[in-house]
């Protein structure tokens, strides 16, 4: 029947298979979580969200399911057997695993526990304790002799017996059987209870039944009673078979030994309630089923041979009680074994779920943050960009204003300062010599002494307005570019701004701009010849009239401005001759009929006719007189003035031209000062744009990540529900089904 039917044992098995792989999944996904967590954590970019505590907590689950699922594989369901000497618990366990594994009868008493575990090999071996050394045992005898002889055997210590589970079907079922030394001979109980029965999932009393329970039996199991709570325990009245030579009284002392079970079970040891406790005491012949199954095993009929009375209905009992017993322990076992560890599951799972919603609402907070700080930020670099080119306009139109203002105010400065050229020249001093050396190094530092004092007087003039407005336009810029910047690279804006004083460099040059200057400071007479044509023609006719008598040709092309007197007069060529200048071949051809003597001559002829000798010879002396006190005041310092002045006029000329000139150099200047400060500060605010950009770019990412991070998590924690919901599942098929 037994056979027939799935043992009640596979339950365990199953249970057993079910938890061991819900454990596996558990310790993939908290390592899967760990591993997330971790991740998560050392992030740099994810700080706080997730917690060192957690991940030392996931962690440490992860730990802890590889030891629990080590433990659950290695799981078993334990019978323990406990009687007096000879009682025939041997004999059950041999009856129940249909063959002789272990040694029974007289003489077959041992001092040790002897466990009897199924092994995956096809041969039987034995472990003592606190040795790895498989000893082989072939026989049952091979066995007895070994526990017999091996002298290191302590009384109550544990023999593993390993027995070949292709031989026996509760073996394959994870079933372990412990076979006692009578509990008649020991004064050891307590040492045993902690030794082999705290893990012990039912205790088989095996009673003689022909006599009645003794105190040694019933004060061990008071004992275990005290520590554990409701201990399954069966009473296996053995030796039934015995009962059958006298059936008349069979009846009564069945009776009888029910009562006084019962009483023990339910009311001194208190179990079980009275209904269930009579499906924990069976009547029955061990010797008489290990019999019949072996010569069943052999292939003989399993009532074959002379059998007492009643047989059949022993042999029933027998099966009865192992069902019920296997129905029993693999009931009890999942309980014990599993529960606590499912109940464990439990807490790891929703603890993990905990942290995966801790993470992921860590996450969505920190991903709003950051997105809001991306909107601000590309607020702001939108704004600095527009800013920036709003200001760039601006800027161009003040520069282009400052700089024109600079040039007209040099320019008028300038001209001012050409008009005051004699007074500048007049301040001179230094030894002057008509001698080319000394006039040479006269007119060098004339030039310097020009180029300085200018140079002065327009800085005086203009520089300090001019620089006060640029002072003024850089600020301008300055404060108009500040709000584009950080506070940290506003305050360190006035470093890159140079505070050296900023320059006009008027760059005059005279000294070579004079380089052609031609002093005439030879004597002439006021009312010599020259003069007097000077005077009566003006200096430019008399300069031809003079030149043409030097060469009549007139066709001398003169360098521009040699001398001061013909500064500005242009070359003479037969072009440019006006009309009027038809007058002066008309006195030139008078010149070249005489001499000065003759004309002399004539002159003082026709006066002498109307004047008379006195007056004439009064002129002349007046005219001698006069040209004596200019001959005598034609002094160096005379020639000096006469010097300064026909370089001021010389000077004038020449700075005229250039007026333009510097006041557009100027102008640049400035503006070349106002746009390299604006550059420095456009600089500036490009790193502020790089630097929001890269922060934009950053935020980015963070928020991919975040994202990933949340939708992990939010998987992870399905992930939990669908292990929660096994787990569940597994409660309910296995731990409430109550049979
Ligand atoms: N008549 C009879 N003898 C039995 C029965 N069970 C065991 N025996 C015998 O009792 C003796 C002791 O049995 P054993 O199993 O070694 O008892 P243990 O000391 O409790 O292990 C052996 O000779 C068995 O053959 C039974 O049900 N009926
Ligand atoms: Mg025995």
């Amino acid at each position: 029947m037994a056979e027939a039917s799935v043992s009640p044992l596979k339950h365990f098995v199953l249970a057993k298979k079910t938890i061991t792989a819900i454990f596996d999944k558990l310790l993939d996904y908290v390592t899967e979580g760990a591993a997330f967590v971790e991740a998560t954590y050392k992030n740099p970019e994810l700080e706080h969200v997730a917690t060192e505590d957690e991940l030392a907590k996931i962690q440490a689950y992860k730990n802890k399911l590889a030891v629990i699922g080590e433990v659950l594989s290695r799981r078993h369901m334990k019978v323990a057997f406990f009687g007096r000497t000879s009682s025939g618990k041997s004999s059950v366990i041999n009856a129940m695993l249909w063959d002789k594994v272990l040694p029974s009868g007289i003489g077959h008493t041992t001092n040790c526990f002897l466990s009897v575990e199924g092994t995956d090999g096809d041969k039987a071996y034995l472990m003592t304790e606190g040795s790895d050394e498989k000893k082989s045992v072939k026989t049952v005898n091979q066995l007895a002799h070994a526990l017999h002889m091996d002298k290191d055997l302590k009384a109550g210590c544990l023999v593993h017996v390993f027995w070949p589970k292709s031989k026996c079907a509760l073996l394959r079922d994870d079933l372990v059987l412990v076979d006692s030394p009578g509990t008649d001979v020991t004064t050891e109980l307590d040492s045993w209870i902690d030794k082999f029965c705290l893990d012990a999932d039912v205790f088989v009393l095996v009673a003689n039944s022909e006599s009645t329970l003794m105190n040694t039996e019933k004060h061990f199991f008071h004992k275990v009673n005290e520590r554990l709570s409701k201990p399954n325990i069966f009473i296996l009245n053995n030796r039934w078979d015995a009962s059958a030579s006298e059936p008349e009284y069979m009846e009564d002392v069945r009776r009888q030994h029910m009562e006084r079970c019962l009483t023990f079970l339910v009311d001194e040891l208190k179990v079980i309630d009275p209904v269930e406790a009579r499906n924990r005491i069976f009547f029955v012949s061990a010797k008489e089923v290990l019999s019949a199954r072996r010569q069943k095993a052999q292939g003989m009929p399993e009532g074959g041979g002379a059998l007492a009375d009643g047989f059949q209905t022993r042999f029933q009992e027998f099966q009865h009680f192992e069902q019920i017993f296997e129905e029993c322990i693999s009931q009890s076992a999942v309980k014990t074994k599993f529960e606590q560890h499912t109940i464990r599951a439990k807490q790891i799972i929703d603890t993990v779920k905990n942290i995966m919603d801790a993470i992921n609402v860590a996450a969505a907070e920190k991903r709003v943050h950051s997105m809001e700080e991306r909107e601000d930020q590309k607020d702001r670099l939108d704004f600095v960009r527009n800013q920036l080119n709003i200001l760039t306009e601006d800027t161009k139109e003040k520069i282009k204003r400052v700089t024109e203002e600079v040039e007209s105010k040099v320019s008028s400065a300038m001209t001012d300062e050409i008009c005051r050229l004699s007074v500048l020249v007049d301040e001179f001093y230094s030894d002057f010599h008509p001698s080319p050396q000394v006039l040479k190094l006269y007119k060098t530092e004339l030039n310097k002494h020009i180029e300085d004092g200018l140079g002065k007087n327009l800085a005086e003039r203009c520089s300090t307005e001019v620089n006060k407005s640029m002072h003024q336009s850089q600020q301008e810029m300055i404060e108009n570019l500040k709000p584009l910047l950080p506070s940290s690279a506003q305050n360190q804006l006035h470093l890159l701004i140079p505070c050296r004083k900023f320059d006009l460099s008027y760059d005059l040059n005279c000294h070579s701009l004079c380089a052609d200057f031609q002093e005439d400071i030879m004597f002439h007479f006021s009312l010599g010849w020259t003069s007097l044509v000077n005077r009566f023609l003006g200096p430019k006719q008399a300069q031809k009239v003079l030149l043409g008598l030097a060469d009549p040709n007139l066709h001398i092309p003169r360098p521009l401005a040699t001398t001061p007197s013909a500064a500005s007069l242009p070359a003479i060529t037969p072009e440019n001759v006006s009309q009027d200048d038809f007058m002066v071949p008309l006195v030139l051809s008078l010149a070249s009929l005489t001499s000065r003597t003759s004309m002399s001559v004539i002159v003082v002829g026709g006066i002498w006719k109307t004047v008379g000798w006195k007056l004439i010879s009064l002129s002349l002396s007046m005219y001698g007189l006069l040209y004596l006190y200019e001959r005598l005041t034609w002094t160096t310092r005379a020639k000096e003035r006469a010097f300064k002045q026909q370089f001021v006029n010389y000077a004038t000329e020449k700075l005229q031209m250039i007026v333009s000139l510097t006041s557009a150099n100027c102008s640049h200047q400035v503006q070349q000062e106002m746009a390299t400060t604006f550059a420095r500060l456009c600089q500036q605010v490009d790193i502020t744009e790089k630097n929001l950009e890269k922060e934009i770019a950053r935020l980015s990412k963070e928020i991919d990540q975040l994202e990933n991070i949340q939708s992990s998590s939010k998987q992870l924690r399905n992930k939990a529900i669908h292990l929660e919901n096994e787990l569940d599942h597994f409660t309910k098929h296995f731990l409430e089904k109550s049979k």
